[in-house]
């Protein structure tokens, strides 16, 4: 009798008629073969899937051109289907599960005729881990599978945990006709499922990512007590006392969040280690702290603005193929060295550019040579400052979780939570401008609480809760701070020089929670005293920190307004403490 996965994926051979089945090994052998059928037979839109880049610049790298209409996430697009509307809350568009497969299915059949379904067993974490999930991802797409190798821990042997466990998470996904009216996201929490169809980008396609590890992951986190976030993992490493001290970081999309996560400390006697950009799944352990894996293996990162000055460890990153193979989609190329670039990599753009549409780019049209949201993807171990601790089963203790947003004003540049019931409801209520990481328009503040809002998976009154209920399990509860690198003047310059001059902050955060500084108790939280700041080779005098610092009443009465508009949609099912939290809030400025 066939076993349950050659089952699931007969079932939906059956329904997107492939001409060919091929199950994945998770060989080098093998990718390297995948990717030469990519450069030599097969085509996203009129483009080869892959074509080879100079190796002398960034080794073992290949570039990849998008269809022009899909190049970021589609929010509008992506659906959470429980049964009960309420259950996936009014922070998801949702649809009834089985009205959405049907609909769906329409969609896949027939989708692969002609084509070859890919079986791709990955795992979510290092297999030795308890934390880590057995999934299946379905596609039509070679630069999937590629993206998918670098991305996740791929091949075969994870069959064998599939049948041990009977339990896995599936992904059909095809990229269709590409055409964004016949362009979905579905995600089924109840079956473990999601259905993919019509788009070939990272945060659409790959299906381990923000579907599994955050959307469906989120859910099951839920249920089971722990929880999946949009967060770093960085670890700092104090020379002096050979200490290291884990620091989980939540920004929105494009905030920064992987400069941060492989930051160059600017202070001395300090190194930062990374163990992950992008997603974190957090457990409370025996001993009650908070440990965290990441369950990822690479990172899909945002190229623009990556350069020597802003990322030297991503450039090197990017630079190593020493392990697996480096892409990059949507940059521009240099005609000259064959090597992808992008606007912030260096001062000067180079004399002969193509466009990341593939055009001859003309340096007087205004227009940017790389899309926007173009990106890399890599795998971790070719990171030369990863984390030794990053195949640790265990995952790693936390003792501080950081959450930022882009904001020019309002939100200083620093505070500490009262508590951790504080630090839940100010995540809650987290706001920021938006980026061109998901389709629609840019700079405008919204509510994005703990940066999950595109990505949590139910109802987030639910799931504000759960955070509350998680802290009341732990001993000893990480200390929760809030950023913002983004503050601006009256000039709409930035205030705070920001990328290696954000380790400044996270000093000030370890030493309080070292308990070695005090600080200013505010309305909005705890908030640095200037002397206690290592401010030591910039120019900061008191009265610029006094403005990164600063609570302007008129600002906040506005914020309220915001919060209290965002938690109306949720109605009864907010937690009564947050609304607690929010007119003890009001009291102070009104
Ligand atoms: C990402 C995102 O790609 O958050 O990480 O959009
Ligand atoms: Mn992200």
């Amino acid at each position: 009798m066939a076993n349950l996965a050659e089952r699931w994926v007969e079932e939906q051979a059956a329904l997107t008629k492939p001409d060919k089945i091929y199950w994945v090994q998770g060989t080098e052998e093998e990718m390297r073969r995948l990717i030469e059928i990519g450069i030599n037979q097969e085509k996203t839109g009129a483009n080869p899937t892959f074509s080879e880049l100079n190796q002398e610049v960034f080794a073992n790298s290949y570039y990849h051109r998008s269809h022009p209409t899909d190049v970021a996430r589609t929010e509008h697009l992506t659906f959470v289907c429980t049964p009960k509307k309420e259950d996936a809350g009014p922070n998801n568009n949702w649809m009834e599960p089985k009205e959405a497969k049907q609909m769906v299915s329409k969609l896949f059949d027939g989708c692969m005729r002609g084509r070859t379904l890919y079986v791709i067993p990955y795992m979510m974490g290092n297999p030795e881990s308890p934390y880590a999930k057995p999934c299946i991802q379905i596609t039509d797409s070679i630069y999937v599978v590629v993206s998918m190798y670098i991305m996740t821990r791929a091949g075969k042997k994870v069959l064998e945990r599939i049948d041990a466990s009977g339990r896995f998470v599936k992904g059909l996904h095809s990229i269709g006709d590409l055409d964004p009216d016949r362009r979905y996201i579905m995600h089924f929490p109840q079956d473990d499922l999601v259905m993919s169809v019509g788009s070939g980008y990272g945060g659409n396609a790959l299906l381990g990512k923000k579907c599994f590890s955050l959307r469906i992951a989120s859910y099951q986190g839920y249920r089971e007590g722990w929880l999946a976030e949009h967060m770093i993992i960085m670890g700092v490493e104090e020379k002096k006392s050979g200490e290291t001290m884990y620091i989980l970081g939540a920004f929105p999309s494009a905030c920064g969040k992987t400069n941060l996560a492989m930051i160059e400390p600017v202070l001395k006697g300090y190194t930062v280690t990374t163990l992950g950009d992008d997603i974190a799944w957090i457990n409370v352990s025996a001993d009650g702290r908070l440990y965290a894996i990441n369950p990822e293996a690479g990172f899909f990162g945002v190229a623009p603005g990556t350069s020597e000055k802003t990322n030297p460890q991503m450039l090197r990153t990017l630079k190593s193929g020493r392990f697996y193979p480096t892409l990059f989609t949507n940059t521009g190329l240099d005609l000259d060295t064959n090597a992808p670039w992008w606007e912030g990599l260096t001062d000067k753009a180079p004399a002969h550019l193509l466009d990341w549409q593939g055009n001859p780019w003309d340096s007087a049209s205004g227009k940017v040579a790389a899309h926007p949201n173009s990106r890399f993807t890599v795998s971790a171990y070719n990171c030369p400052i990863l984390s030794k601790e990053f195949d640790n089963p265990k995952g790693v203790p936390i003792s501080a979780i950081l959450f930022g947003g882009r904001r020019s004003d309002t939100v200083p540049l620093v505070c500490e939570s009262f508590d951790w019931n504080h630090g839940v409801f100010k995540a809650s209520s987290l706001g920021s401008e938006t980026t061109s990481a998901a389709a629609g328009q840019v700079g405008i503040v919204r509510r994005d609480p703990m940066a999950m809002l595109p990505f949590c998976g139910y109802n987030m009154a639910d799931y504000f809760r759960h955070w509350m209920n998680v802290g009341s399990r732990l001993k000893d509860p990480p200390k929760i701070f809030f950023v913002n690198w983004f503050k601006r003047d009256a000039q709409g310059l930035f205030i705070w020089p920001g990328f290696r001059e954000n380790f400044r902050i996270i000093k000030w955060m370890m030493d309080r929670v070292k308990g070695t500084v005090p600080a200013k108790e505010t309305p909005i939280g705890f908030m640095p005293n200037y002397a206690d700041l290592d401010l030591s080779g910039l120019d900061i005098p008191q009265s610029t920190f006094d403005r990164l610092c600063e609570v302007n009443p008129g600002e906040w009465q506005k914020e309220i307004r915001g919060i209290e508009e965002f938690y109306g949609q949720f109605g009864d099912r907010l937690p009564q403490e947050l609304i607690k939290q929010l007119m003890e809030l009001k009291r102070h400025f009104s």
